[in-house]
């Protein structure tokens, strides 16, 4: 949501093909962490044919909005280096959890908190079997997943916290991702009118809301 460091429109080139290419390797591969937890068992390499038996008898959750959650994710990190940005990405829909989890362990921060979870072929298996199963971790983004502060069980919080983390720290980039379904609840109807509270030059009067339990002045009805 800050600008400040962003570089002209007019002037912004295209990646080039290394930077796409890593980019999209890096995409792929989250991707592939992502739906192994969701679907896989076993053979998480898929080094044999698939069996019935690799896959896991009770799905939970589903593949659809993980590649973008990834998506994202992959560019968010390339902005950030580019531009030493601090940034924290807040994930809305409700079956993102894989996703998270995917990127951290792509990173090494998984292994670093959980080291049985280890880089390497059993350490993939686990990560795998663990996900929405008994005894592993939940199919949400859980307190569990490292880096974690948004709990993504219940639906309807994301724009609200991704708002006030930029109400709070003016030169945070927050990125948000909303859910079509989240955004059929409640808190994030009406969390879609925190851009007025934002910018203070289409809500001149509106400013700050006030968190000291005086009354807004004139104007911030
Ligand atoms: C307040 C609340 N209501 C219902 C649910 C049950 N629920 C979990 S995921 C989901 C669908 C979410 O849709 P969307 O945000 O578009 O995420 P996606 O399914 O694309 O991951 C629902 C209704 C919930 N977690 N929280």
């Amino acid at each position: 949501m800050s600008a400040s460091k962003a570089p002209s429109v007019l002037e912004a080139e295209p990646l080039s093909d290394t930077e796409l290419e890593r980019i999209d390797a890096y995409w792929r591969a989250a991707n592939y962490l992502s739906v192994g937890q969701i679907y896989l068992l076993d053979n998480p390499l898929l080094r044999e044919p698939l069996r019935a038996d690799h896959v896991k008898p009770r799905l939970l959750g589903h593949w659809g909005t993980t590649p973008g959650l990834n998506f994202i994710y992959a560019h968010a990190n390339r902005a950030i280096k580019a531009r030493d940005l601090d940034a924290i990405y807040v994930m809305g829909p409700g079956h993102g959890g894989p996703a998270t989890v995917a990127n951290a362990y792509l990173e090494g921060t998984y292994t670093e908190v959980y080291p049985n979870i280890t880089r390497d072929e059993q350490g993939l298996r686990r990560l795998f079997r663990q996900f929405s199963f008994p005894g592993g971790i939940g199919s949400h983004v859980t307190p569990e997943t490292p880096g974690s502060i948004h709990e993504g069980g219940e639906l309807g919080y994301a724009l609200t916290h991704a708002s006030g983390a930029a109400f709070d720290n003016p030169q945070l980039v927050v990125f948000c991702v909303v859910g079509d379904g989240e955004a059929e609840t409640g808190p994030l109807a009406t969390s879609w009118h925190a851009n007025k509270f934002v910018n203070p030059t289409t809500q001149r009067s509106a400013g700050r809301p006030p968190t000291d339990g005086s009354r807004a002045g004139p104007g911030t009805r």
